[in-house]
Order: C-alpha cells, then structure tokens, then sequence
C-alpha cells in the first residue's frame, strides 16, 4: 500500500553509515568472541528534519538501507510508519526477513519513529503513549574474558557508583568447557555485590541440556534468578526442559527477527521473560507487537541490549520487566550520542523535553570510526 502525503512529510532521503568502534578490552561469552562493534546508523529525512535510528550488525546493512529499503520507503508519508515499514518487509521476500535484513529494517524503522516525533515536536515515548515514566535496567558484561579485578571494577560500578540493583555475568565459557570457572565467577560475583543484588547469568547457549540442569543446581546457592539461553534458543524443546527443572527464571528472544519466532518460542513455553532486541526485531513497530504476543501470554518483556534505542518503546507498555544495559552499548552510545540516557539510578528515563529518541549523533566524534 502507498500513502498519500501532504508535500511536507514525504519521505525524500535515506542514507547510511557505519561505524567501528573497539571494545575497551578483548571480550568474549559463551560462544563468541570480540575485539570491536559496528553500528550502522540510518538516516530519514522528510520536511527539512531528520530522523536517526541505528542497528548493531555488519556493515553490509549499510547497502540494504541505502539501496533497496531507501526506495521501499521513499515517497511514503513519514507520518504512517506502517505503511512505509510494510514496503520494506515486502521489498526484501526474495532476500528473506530474518538476520540481517530484519536489523536493515529495523535501522530505518527506528530512524522513521526519531523522524515522526521531531516532525511532531513530541519524544516517541509520548508519540507512544507511556505506561511509566522510569524503565528499570540491569548491569550487563561479566565478559569470561575479565579476570577477578575486571570483574569487581565493572560490577562495584554498576552496584556502588550507579545503584543499579540487577547485574548480569556470562558463563558457558568456551561452549561449556570450563564450568568450574563458570561457578567460581558465579561466586565472586556474589561475593562482590552481596545479598541484596539480583545476580543473573547468560550462557548464550553453551551447555547441553543435562549440563545445563547441573550447573544450575551447582549456582543455587548463590541465588541467581535468571539463566539466560542455558542451551541453544533453536533447542525450545531444551529451554522449556531446562525450564522446569531449575529455580532460575529462563530467558531468551535475542535473535528474534520477526513475530513467528516469538510465537514459537511463547508457544513451546519456553521462557520465563521474553527478550526483545529493537535493532534486530523489525523496530520499535514489531518490538511493540511482540511485546503484545508475549502479553496474550503473561509473559513479561526484557529489552535487549542498545538501551537509548529502547528506552520510550520499553517505557510505553504494560509487561516490560527492565531493559539491559550491555556495557558495549552504554561505551558507544555515550561516546556517538547527544542525549544519551544516564544509568544513575538504576533506571532510564525518557527525556520528555527533547523530540523523537532525543538523541543526536556526533558526526564529528564519530568520523575516526566510520568504515567503508
Ligand atoms: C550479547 C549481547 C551483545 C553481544 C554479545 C552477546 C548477549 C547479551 O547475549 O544478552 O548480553
Ligand atoms: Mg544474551
């Protein structure tokens, strides 16, 4: 379908960068290893404004966003995302939506919501309409790649310095190789933050099944609460079996690129709490309707990682639990980003004085990491 637009909110330009930037120190999870993160920022301009969004992926979406989506959209009014989001799932059948295609879309989906509330003169939590004003969030890193004085630094800085009450460590090294270390670090981390802390652990599907289990009974006693991807998220049989035999909340979502896969993962009752990732799942317009599949099944929404990108989405429904705050992402986002949101407090709050996702990327600071 084409809207009709007024002349003045027709979209007349998509264009896109990205970006490299390193990690502060080798880093690495369960089942992947990394030295740097690319960002890929999408542009949309309509009415003499531009609107930002921005996917963590290859910059191969780059040529996605400017070639095949920017033609989708062009011409749409930048007021009826829907329509021009449509265009582009339609646009790209022949390449197939998950994976990249699905984090192209969502770069121009997110940049469509920044346009249409700077076009409105209103923040996109308002746009929205808000369900609170505060979006909890948790500490997010623990990388196996930190020794004990890397580890303590960044958990007594979210815990002390930020007063956030929920932090998150990864085990599975080396695909379930080294699950005395996993414990071992599981009990540092305890011990660091105390009691009155929410520990949680993500496995990014590095154990069996049966493994899984054990290392679960084996961390009861440091009270963990959330066992992110204990196995694979292909394995629903697995999570849903794991899922009953252990005290942990179990969780997954992260490679969610289209509302199937959370139909599927909901209806195997795999999970405890969703994970919903704005850059990869088709944008803040999907993210909002696998939020709702997952209400239509008491099941509560975690947003996963780029924390500016989720914060007025994550603060417009009713069954959000909190959003994760990935160091990576807090590292660039302050670094590229005007407006970016502090994590005092142990929550994000939207800023209501600044239209669309109050955000504005620093072209300047940014140039030393663009690549392509
Ligand atoms: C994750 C996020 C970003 C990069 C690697 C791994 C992850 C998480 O699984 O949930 O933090
Ligand atoms: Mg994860």
């Amino acid at each position: 379908m084409t809207t009709t637009s007024r002349l003045d909110d027709c979209i007349d330009a998509v264009t896109a960068q990205a970006y490299e930037i390193p990690t502060d120190a080798p880093e690495a999870d369960g089942t992947f290893e990394w030295t740097s993160t690319t960002l890929v920022l999408a542009q949309v301009t309509a009415g003499g404004r531009r609107g930002i969004g921005y996917t963590y992926a290859t910059s191969a979406a780059r040529e996605l966003i400017a070639g095949p989506l920017a033609d989708a959209v062009a011409g749409h009014s930048a007021l009826d995302i829907t329509a021009a989001w449509q265009s582009m799932v339609m646009a790209m059948r022949n390449n197939g939506r998950p994976g990249l295609v699905s984090c192209a879309i969502s770069a121009v989906d997110t940049a469509l919501w920044d346009l249409k509330g700077k076009l409105l003169d209103t923040p996109v939590c308002r746009l929205l309409g808000m369900a609170r004003a505060e979006v909890p969030i948790y500490g997010s890193g623990g990388f196996t790649t930190y020794d004990e004085q890397a580890t303590r630094t960044q958990l007594e800085r979210w815990v002390d310095s930020w007063k956030i009450p929920r932090v998150k460590i990864k085990i599975g090294e080396s695909s379930g190789s080294a699950v005395r270390r996993d414990i071992r670090r599981i009990a540092f981390a305890r011990k660091v933050i105390g009691h009155d802390i929410a520990l949680y652990v993500d496995a990014n599907g590095g154990y069996s099944r049966k493994q899984a289990i054990r290392v679960a009974h084996a961390m009861d006693e440091h009270q963990v609460s959330w066992f992110e991807e204990p196995v694979s998220s292909d394995d629903l049989v697995g999570l849903r079996q794991v899922r009953e035999q252990v005290r942990p909340d179990v969780t997954a979502g992260e490679y969610g690129y289209d509302l199937a896969y959370f139909n599927r993962m909901l209806a195997a009752e795999a999970v405890d709490c969703l994970q919903i990732d704005v850059t990869r799942c088709g944008g803040i317009t999907d993210w909002l309707r696998a939020a709702a599949v997952a209400a239509a099944n008491n099941v509560e929404v975690s947003g996963h990682c780029a924390p500016n990108l989720h914060a007025h989405v994550a603060a417009s429904i009713p069954n959000l639990r909190h959003l994760e705050y990935f160091h990576d992402h807090h590292r660039i986002e302050h670094l590229l980003f005007d407006g970016a949101l502090s994590p005092e407090g142990g929550a994000l709050r939207p800023d209501q004085g600044r239209p669309g996702l109050g955000l504005e990327f620093k072209h300047r600071d940014a140039e030393r990491f663009r690549v392509g």
